[in-house]
This record gives structure tokens, C-alpha cells and sequence, in this order.
């Protein structure tokens, strides 16, 4: 049988902590790829030589060059630049929009029939970058932010109420930034709404939190969070690679879905094997209905800013 692969753009701290998760997981081969020489080739070997004590196999290739990507079945692409204290994801755009261009059109000259998995800041925007760069159909780009935001929102729960994170599960939808979704009335501890749970000041502060979790990490790292981030881009690349059909909050491209047309937002899909298969489309309230356009009208902006560019 023919071993997946997976190529990782962009070898810092997500790209090389995503190779990590992938290769416990044990999702296929995986390609780690960056500009800078040696770094990449040294951080695959480290990897490699981790296998024999954790016990996984697979072949990890660190690179420079765009000709070890070939024939990739999914492509994660976290080059670019990662937020430094005092920087919203925006202030990402100009220097994120020349990498990914360029970042995309050398991996789908060796991988045209590879899924796209964009991490990179501005995430909804970046994401309909690649799609516009790529030419590939809406099914096999997007995003990860709500694996991401989500998490941050059932940590938070499961820290207030003294529970397993495995109990808890949330939905958050909307761009990944200061105007994401976090839908309350749609997570739960074992099945109960968290409405059921908790205060509304409670669920208020922990919304907050989540919306501010990047930014939370950033103020005490001083740059980007990353053993999150790369697990939920592990958690997708798992999803396709086995076809699982898992229902998990991605950026995907809507089109009039929840009344939003022609834009990447964050939404629950249903994710295997092709990519996107669905988008499932939930039940909001007016005002929730209202918090989502915001946010997408903030990806809206950003996306004609980047058109100026
Ligand atoms: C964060 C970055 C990855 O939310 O956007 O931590």
C-alpha cells in the first residue's frame, strides 16, 4: 500500500511541531520544507531519530527544495511571518501575501492534486489567497483556526469546571481573529450546554479569553503559540488522510451559506477524504447571526486590502 504524505511548508515552530504530531500519529511520510539551509534537513533527522524510542516508523525529509514535495497528498502551509507582542494577525498581510503566493504556486507546480491546509496569518484571508493562487476547487483548501479556537474555548471550560477536556466540546465560528464566534449555546460537558453549567459573567470571561487566546500567548512567548495550533492542523490532516468525516470548525469557502457568499470564514464542516465535504450550516440566533457577518465582514476587508496590495 502506498504511504501518504504529507509536506509540511514553513519548518518554525508550527510547521515543526505539526511534523511532530504527524509522526506519532503515524499519518504518512512527511516533508518538512523551508528556506533557511540545513534547518529543515536537521529538524527531519532529529524527528527520524525520536522514531526507535517512541516507537513510530516513517520517512522524514527535511528540504530547500520544492521537488521533495512532489506528489503530496495534503500540503500545510505555515510559512510567513508570526506575530510579535503588540501585532494583530492583520499586521501580517503585506509580507504574508508575497510568501504564500509565492509558497503555493511552487508546491501545486509539484502536487496538483493535493489538499491545502493554510495556517498562516491572516488565516481566512491567507486561505482565500491560496485558493485564488492554487486555481484548486473549494473542497480542497482551507483553513485551520476553529480546531484551534475551539480547543482554547474547552480548555478554558474544563479548567473552570474542574473537568476532562474530553468531556468538553465547543463550537466557535467566524474569522480567525478579535471577532471570532464562540457559540456557547452550542458546546457541551457531556452532552449539557455549558449554558446549563455555568454564569453568564462565567461563560461571558471565558469567551473573552478565547478570543484573545493567540494574543494571551504572544504577550508571554513573544511570538506565536504553537503546540496548539500544530495539534489541531494534525488533528485535520488526520480527519482526510483516513477519511474520517469529522465534524470540525475550519475556514472553509461559503457560498450563501449562512447568508455569507464568495469568502473563507470559520463554520463547522464535515472533513475526509476529497477535503471539505460539507458545510454544515447551524441554527443561530439573531444575535449570533449578527456576531458571524461582523466577523465576516472584517475577513471581507482584510481580503480587498490585500487586493490593493
Ligand atoms: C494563534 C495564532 C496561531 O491564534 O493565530 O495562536
Amino acid at each position: 500500500m502506498r504511504r501518504h504524505k504529507i509536506s509540511i511548508i514553513g519548518a518554525g515552530n508550527v510547521g515543526a511541531t505539526c511534523a511532530h504530531w504527524a509522526a506519532v500519529k503515524e499519518l504518512g511520510d512527511v516533508v518538512l520544507l523551508d528556506v533557511i539551509e540545513g534547518m529543515p534537513q536537521g529538524k527531519a533527522l532529529d524527528l527520524a531519530q525520536s522514531g526507535p524510542v517512541e516507537d513510530f516508523d516513517g520517512v522524514f525529509v527535511g528540504t530547500n527544495d520544492y521537488k521533495d514535495t512532489a506528489g503530496s497528498d495534503v500540503i500545510v502551509i505555515t510559512s510567513g511571518m508570526a506575530r510579535k507582542p503588540g501585532m494583530t494577525r492583520e499586521d501580517l498581510l503585506e509580507a504574508n501575501k508575497q510568501i504564500v503566493t509565492k509558497v503555493v504556486s511552487s508546491c501545486v507546480e509539484h502536487s496538483p492534486g493535493a489538499i491545502l491546509v493554510v495556517v498562516t496569518n491572516p488565516l481566512d484571508t491567507m486561505t482565500y489567497l491560496a485558493k485564488h493562487v492554487s486555481g484548486f476547487p473549494k473542497n480542497r483548501v482551507l483553513g485551520q483556526a476553529g480546531v484551534l479556537d475551539s480547543a482554547r474555548f474547552r480548555t478554558f471550560v474544563a479548567m473552570e469546571l474542574g473537568v476532562s477536556v474530553e468531556n468538553v466540546h465547543a463550537c466557535v465560528l467566524g474569522g480567525h481573529g478579535d471577532t471570532m464566534v464562540p457559540l456557547p449555546r452550542y458546546s457541551t460537558v457531556a452532552g449539557i450546554p455549558i449554558t446549563h453549567l455555568l454564569s453568564k459573567e462565567r461563560i461571558d470571561a471565558i469567551v473573552e479569553r478565547t478570543r484573545d487566546g493567540g494574543g494571551e500567548i504572544v504577550r508571554l512567548l513573544g511570538t506565536s503559540a504553537y503546540y496548539a495550533p500544530a495539534a489541531s492542523v494534525a488533528e485535520m490532516v488526520e480527519a482526510i488522510l483516513l477519511d474520517q468525516n469529522r465534524i470540525l470548525p475550519c475556514s472553509a469557502y461559503l457560498q450563501g451559506q449562512y447568508g455569507i457568499d464568495g469568502l473563507y470564514v470559520g463554520v463547522p464542516i464535515k472533513l475526509g477524504a476529497g477535503g471539505v465535504k460539507q458545510v454544515i450550516e447551524i441554527e443561530l440566533t439573531d444575535e449570533e447571526r449578527a456576531a458571524l457577518h461582523r466577523s465576516a465582514a472584517a475577513v471581507r476587508e482584510l481580503v480587498e486590502a490585500m487586493k490593493q496590495l
